[in-house]
Formats: C-alpha cells, structure tokens, sequence
C-alpha cells in the first residue's frame, strides 16, 4: 500500500486553483463590494469568466465547454467565492440549471443548450414556488399537453440569477393526481412568449446577484424541449441537487477561506497595548479554531465532489453533510471574523461584513440544512 497522492491534490487542481487565485484578485475582487453596495450583477466577473473559459466550465469539451469535472468545478467556484459570493453564483447556477439537462437530455438538447451556456449564456434552475420550499414535491406550476405542444403556466420563486440567464429549467406538474411521480422538467427560454420577471428581492447578501420571481403566462413549447420523462421530473430535481449542494459547500468554503485570510491579515497589523493583536491568546486561539473549521470543511467537499464525478454510492450523504457542515462553518468562520476586525469588521470597508451575509443564505438555499439533515439521516452510512 502506499499514500502517495492519498489527501493531496493532484497538480493539475493546484495550478487550477493558482490561476482562479489570480484571475479572482485582478478581475473579481476589485468589484466586489462596488456590486454588492449598489445591487448590481457583477457583469466585470461575467466577462472575466467567459473570456477564460470558465463562465460554465463544467460544460463536456464535446459541447465547447472546458469538461471541468466537480472537483475543478468546486475549485473554480471556492476561489471567486473567496472574493465575492455572488460573482461565485455565476459558475454555481450555471452548474445547477444545466445539470438536469446534463443528466438527461438528448445530445441534440444538450448541443442546443450547452454551446450558448460555454459561450455566456447563463442557465438558472426553477424549482421553488412561493408555497412550495422545503416540500418541493408541492409544486404547482403546470405543463399540459396540448397536441404536440406543452403549456406552462405558473410561477418560481427565488430564481438566481433569473433576468440576466438565457435559459431556465423549469420543473412543473404534468399529473397533480400522481404527486411527485406526476413532474416533468422543460428547458423554457428567456425570449419564449409569455415568460416575464417580477422585481429584484431585496436581500440580506448575495446583493449582486439578481434574485427575482420567474412567470410563466401560457407559454407554449414543443415537445423538444422536455428533458426528463413524464412524470420523471421529480427525481431529476433531485438527482441534479445531490451534485450540486457540493457547490454550494465550496462556495461555503471559499466565503469563510476568504474571511479568515482577512482576519488574519488585520490581526498583524492592527496594534494594541503595545503589540499587534494576533500576539494575544485570545485572538490566536479564535484564528486556531477557524483555521482547524475551514480546513475539515474543504476535506468533506473534495471528498464529496469526488463521489459526485465517480457517482458513488454514498453520495446523497456526502453531498447533503458537506452542504451542511462547510456552510455551517462559513457562518460561523466568517462571524468569528467580524469579531477580530471589531468595529471594522462591522463597517463595509473590510470585506467580513458582506462575507458573513453571504454565508447566512449558504445554510438555507438548494435546500435547508434542517431539509440536509434529513437527507442525511435517511442515507445514514
Ligand atoms: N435522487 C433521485 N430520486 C429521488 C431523490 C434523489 N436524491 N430523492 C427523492 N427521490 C425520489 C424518490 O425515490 C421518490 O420516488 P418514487 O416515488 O418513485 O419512489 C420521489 O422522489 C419522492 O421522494 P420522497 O418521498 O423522499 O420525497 P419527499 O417529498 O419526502 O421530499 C426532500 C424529499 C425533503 C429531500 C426534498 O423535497 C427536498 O430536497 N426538499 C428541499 C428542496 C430544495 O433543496 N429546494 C431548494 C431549491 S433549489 S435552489
């Protein structure tokens, strides 16, 4: 038996990460707190990604995407993450609202709408409806059958990046009597007849990116753009999220990476009774404990993008405890760093302030972790 290359990452993701390091630094970071001051979507981050192939990187080579698999594309997202949260959802949401049409449309489906995703297209995921969150099962946008066409009517709620994407994946009911056996997933497209979009939701964090509710006014679409069987919907909502939440946590992760490497950076300069701060206990043990946090968290999300490229068996638990443990971590982590900076880690000067907002929304979307943990327990290894 031998450990060589057991815990460590191959080259190539460490050459990966140094180029997003630096592409984060000189294109994303300066905006940063210029977008989330003024609400508006990190267009500078956008074209920095396309232009370096990485807007959608998770895209298969065959389709003009960079075929990252989940472990790159959790790198990618943790380090502009590490920088600004929601320039981060750019690469996130493009993952989550083309997945199911990775997983299960046709290769003429995936050539329409994959290409236009590598080149900058964005591709959001609809799913949530005002009454239904947690209970996904619930919802009740519907598509019905009418000859060769399906019509859409209803509404999503909590759309990311909704507006600004080009394509939407869109999860209705086709069969209410069947419940969860009665969904079906439709690729709608921003330009179709009858899709509108209500005003921006005015959030905690994440302010750059648009949130936004997503009408769907009799829509009429062909049958080419259903991507899951009838009444299979349900289960590729699902399939898609036990990949995805590994995203989330890297996002997580790259928040609270980034919140500490500020604590730590302000704990050496600023200055009291005589010394810098991090030559007290007290500061160093709270740095310790971040420290110790961040690093266990990114050990759980490599591993669970690991299982999610081989689609191992443990999956559903791996993906559901890193969600939950890296974003449980991300609040505290970049908590404990507002209280290090003190006063100034309060004010919109230092980034730790925006970064503990963005962390709060980590533990809620693509699933609660309350909803993670059951997930967890009923895949309990
Ligand atoms: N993969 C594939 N299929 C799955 C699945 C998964 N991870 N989870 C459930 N299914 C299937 C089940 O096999 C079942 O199919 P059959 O009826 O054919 O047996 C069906 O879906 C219903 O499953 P279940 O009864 O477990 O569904 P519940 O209504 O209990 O819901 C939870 C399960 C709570 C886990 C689900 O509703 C959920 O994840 N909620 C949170 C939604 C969410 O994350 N929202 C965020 C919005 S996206 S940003």
């Amino acid at each position: 038996m031998s450990l060589e290359n057991i815990f460590t990452l191959p080259s190539e993701y460490n050459d990966l990460r140094d180029s997003l390091r630096s592409l984060s630094e000189n294109e994303i970071a300066p905006f940063a707190r210029e977008v989330d001051e003024d609400h508006r979507y990190p267009q500078e981050a956008h074209d920095a990604l396309v232009k370096s192939g990485l807007f959608a990187a998770h895209v298969p080579s065959e389709f003009g995407g960079d075929g990252a698999d989940a472990l790159a594309t959790c790198i990618i997202i943790e380090e502009v993450a590490r920088v600004c949260g929601a320039s981060s959802l750019i690469p996130a949401v493009n993952k989550l609202g083309s997945l199911p049409l990775i997983l299960g449309g046709s290769k003429e489906q995936k050539e329409r709408w994959l290409r236009p995703l590598a080149q900058g297209k964005g591709f959001s995921y609809c799913l949530s409806e005002s009454e239904s969150g947690s209970d996904a099962a619930s919802l009740k946008t519907k598509a019905e059958r009418k000859g060769d066409s399906w019509v859409i009517n209803g509404s999503k709620k909590w759309i990311s990046n909704a507006g600004v994407s080009e394509f939407y994946t869109v999860i209705a009911q086709t069969d209410p009597s069947l419940g969860s056996r009665g969904i079906t997933a439709f690729i709608v497209e921003k330009s179709d007849p009858g899709v509108s979009f209500g005003a921006p939701e005015k959030k905690m964090g994440f302010r750059g990116s648009p949130t936004r509710e997503v009408y769907f006014d009799n829509v009429t679409i062909g049958d080419d753009r259903r991507i899951s069987e009838v009444g299979k919907g349900f289960a590729l909502a699902m399939d898609t999220l036990d990949h995805t939440r590994i995203t989330i946590a890297a996002q997580a992760l790259g928040l609270a990476q980034g919140a500490l490497d500020a604590a730590k950076k302000y704990s050496h300069e600023r200055k009291q009774f005589g010394k810098e701060i991090f030559d007290f206990q007290g500061v160093q043990f709270m740095l310790a404990d971040m420290a110790i946090a961040v690093e266990t968290a990114r050990q759980i999300t490599y591993a669970a993008a690991a299982k999610s490229e081989r689609g191992d068996k443990d999956l559903k638990f791996f993906s559901a405890a890193s969600k939950t443990y890296a974003t449980d971590v991300a609040m505290k982590v970049t908590t404990d760093a507002v209280q290090v900076l003190g006063g100034y880690g309060y004010v919109s000067d230092y980034p730790v302030e925006r970064m503990m907002r963005d962390a709060k929304l980590t533990q809620i979307y693509e699933g609660t972790n309350q909803i993670q943990r059951i997930v967890i327990a009923r895949n309990l290894p």
